[in-house]
């Protein structure tokens, strides 16, 4: 596939180097718990593995990439004067700019001394006698520290089926999340994009009109909502800024951690034409408002939940011109808000276009790529590029890809074959002061990402002030985490179909609910709680 993975360093074989803290990943998250272990006081190294600083928002450049968080609430909440200066142009901003935002915020807090890029971590091994995580890189080198915080993502291990014949292909090959940084040409190509997840919608409309002709292979069709991103009005902009104190204070107080929170009312319960109306009403707003502005039973009532995903694909059939067509793209297999929500800019609109073919690989499955292009049961097409568009191996990927091994040896990757197993979605028994920073909620990401960084760092300052040295969850306390987690999950419609958020894309990966479905502000209030009782449910020595 083109656009290989960059350089690690030369090995320096031998030389160790000794750090308070290694933080895996220069992302939203590595970059603020380095900031702020920085201001306890301790040395700290990041390695990153990327040529670049901001994670999601280096790795993913497709075209169409951008927020589908209000820009306002996904920047950075902790300094005043970096919210007072960054001045976001549109309402969801583009990947361009969220990764100028991150390089910014590395560059006005002076994070980059500390931050060793094209590092590619391949093993943290416990050592139980020193009380020291050692990691080292895929180039060789070496690194040991106290502290080990996994800033790694939750969708950053990309995922590619294990389509027969895949090197064959004689065009160009692109996933998605690991896009070239200089432009790919597609103008005049004939091109295919495999997958319709959240990157594909915001993909396929722009490729769409750059190209020769492009065929969209499709396995499951989502409920895609509109968008409606536009600029933001110098008006705009000083209402943010001179508003950022409540905005941060409603969204750490809402279940989602977006300015969104669900209507308190039942579905069922409101009368249909007001119910109608409401639907029309959170339409008619940007961003996820469809989704977490809607009724509170919309994710636990499966009634609650086929009426407004009726009104969804009423919406969707209303703008595909092609009936047949039309009915290819609305979803009936899976509730509403089962698979996060793609949000879209003309995306149903594409299939209007000329150019733009949608197969159905459910019809007419997919079963090789060939060096010419894509055979499917019914034909081969061919194409001058393939794109990619299938995915992570989400939350357990990125981290599972990494040789961890805790106390005893044992490896975090067996540990974890069955789904995550941990404590407050921060540690694992077994693992002391390996932090789990990534945020695991299904919350704005920041907001949760922020909550994380401070929990890890008030930790380590309690531990350095109390002279602990060593901190992990107990077996008892993970247990009933996971089995929380789990309960939480099967109250409502997740576990009806298979998504990435039940590590049901994967083949062969155990299905097991990936996030921690509950509130956020239950989540922030639960992990807060934990340290006010001195970490209950955490061993400290
Ligand atoms: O990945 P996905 P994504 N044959 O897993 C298909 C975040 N995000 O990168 O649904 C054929 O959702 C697969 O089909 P199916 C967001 O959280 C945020 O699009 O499994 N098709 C699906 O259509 C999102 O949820 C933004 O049947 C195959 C697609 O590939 C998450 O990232 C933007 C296949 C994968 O969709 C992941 O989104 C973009 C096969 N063998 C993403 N295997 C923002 O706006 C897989 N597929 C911030």
């Amino acid at each position: 596939m083109a656009n290989a993975l960059p350089q690690t360093p030369a090995t320096n074989a031998g030389a160790i180097d000794n750090f308070d803290a290694i933080i895996i990943g220069a992302g939203v998250c590595g970059l603020y718990q380095l900031y702020r272990l920085r201001q306890l006081g301790l040395s700290v190294r990041v390695f990153e593995d990327g040529e670049g600083i901001g994670g999601t928002w280096y790795w993913n450049r497709y075209p169409g990439c951008r927020f589908d968080s209000e820009s306002e609430t996904y920047g950075y909440s902790w300094s005043e004067e970096l919210l007072q200066e960054w001045d976001w142009k549109e309402h969801f901003s583009g990947q361009p700019e969220n990764e100028r935002y991150l390089n910014y915020v590395a560059d006005k807090f002076d994070l980059r001394r500390d931050i060793q890029l094209n590092s590619r971590v391949k093993s943290a091994v416990y050592n139980e006698q020193a009380n020291l995580w050692e990691v080292q890189l895929e180039g060789g080198q070496r690194a040991r520290a106290q502290y080990v915080i996994a800033a790694v993502g939750v969708l950053s291990a990309r995922y590619v089926p294990p389509f027969e014949g895949i090197d064959s292909f004689k065009g160009e090959s692109y996933h998605t999340s690991r896009w070239p940084r200089e432009k790919v040409n597609l103008a005049g190509k004939r091109v295919a994009v495999i997958g319709t997840g959240a990157t594909a919608v915001q993909l396929i409309p722009i490729v769409a009109k750059e190209v020769a002709h492009l065929t969209v292979f499709q396995r499951t069709p989502n409920y895609c909502a509109p968008l409606r991103n536009s600029l933001v009005t110098p008006e705009e902009q000083r209402t943010f800024k001179a508003n950022y104190a409540t905005m941060h204070k409603r969204i750490r107080e809402t279940a989602t951690g977006f300015m969104h929170d669900f209507d308190p009312r039942k579905a069922m319960e409101v009368p249909k034409a007001e119910r109608l109306a409401r639907y029309e009403e959170l339409w008619a707003q940007p961003g996820f408002a469809k989704w977490l502005g809607n009724y509170r039973d919309i994710m636990v009532n499966r009634e609650a939940n086929e009426d407004f995903a009726e009104f969804v694909r009423d919406k969707i059939r209303a703008r595909v011109k092609d009936p047949v067509v039309a009915e290819k793209l609305v979803p009936k297999d899976h509730p509403f808000g089962a698979k996060r929500i793609p949000l879209e800019t003309q995306y149903y609109e594409a299939y209007n276009r000329d150019n733009v073919l949608l197969v159905d690989v459910r019809e007419s499955p997919i079963e090789r790529i060939t060096p010419k292009g894509i055979k499917t049961k019914d034909k081969e097409y061919e194409f001058d590029v393939i794109i990619y568009a299938t995915g992570f191996d989400a939350v357990t990927g990125p981290l599972t890809r990494i040789d961890i091994r805790g106390e005893g040896g044992q490896s975090f990757k067996e540990k974890w074959a069955d789904g995550p197993r941990t404590y407050l979605c921060l540690q694992s028994a077994g693992f002391p002061n390996l932090f789990l920073a990534s945020n695991p909620a299904l919350c704005n990401y920041t907001v949760c990402a922020e909550m994380l960084v401070e929990w890890i760092t008030d930790c380590i300052r309690y531990m350095r002030e109390k002279h602990f040295t060593r901190i992990a969850p107990t077996p008892q306390a993970e247990e009933g985490w996971v089995a929380h987690m789990d309960a939480c999950a099967s109250r409502t419609i997740l576990y009806d179909t298979n998504s990435w958020f039940m590590g049901a894309n994967i083949p062969g990966k155990k299905r097991a609910i990936l996030l921690y479905t509950n509130s956020a502000a239950t989540y922030r209030k639960e992990c807060q709680d934990a340290a006010a009782k001195g970490y209950e449910g955490f061993v400290l020595r």
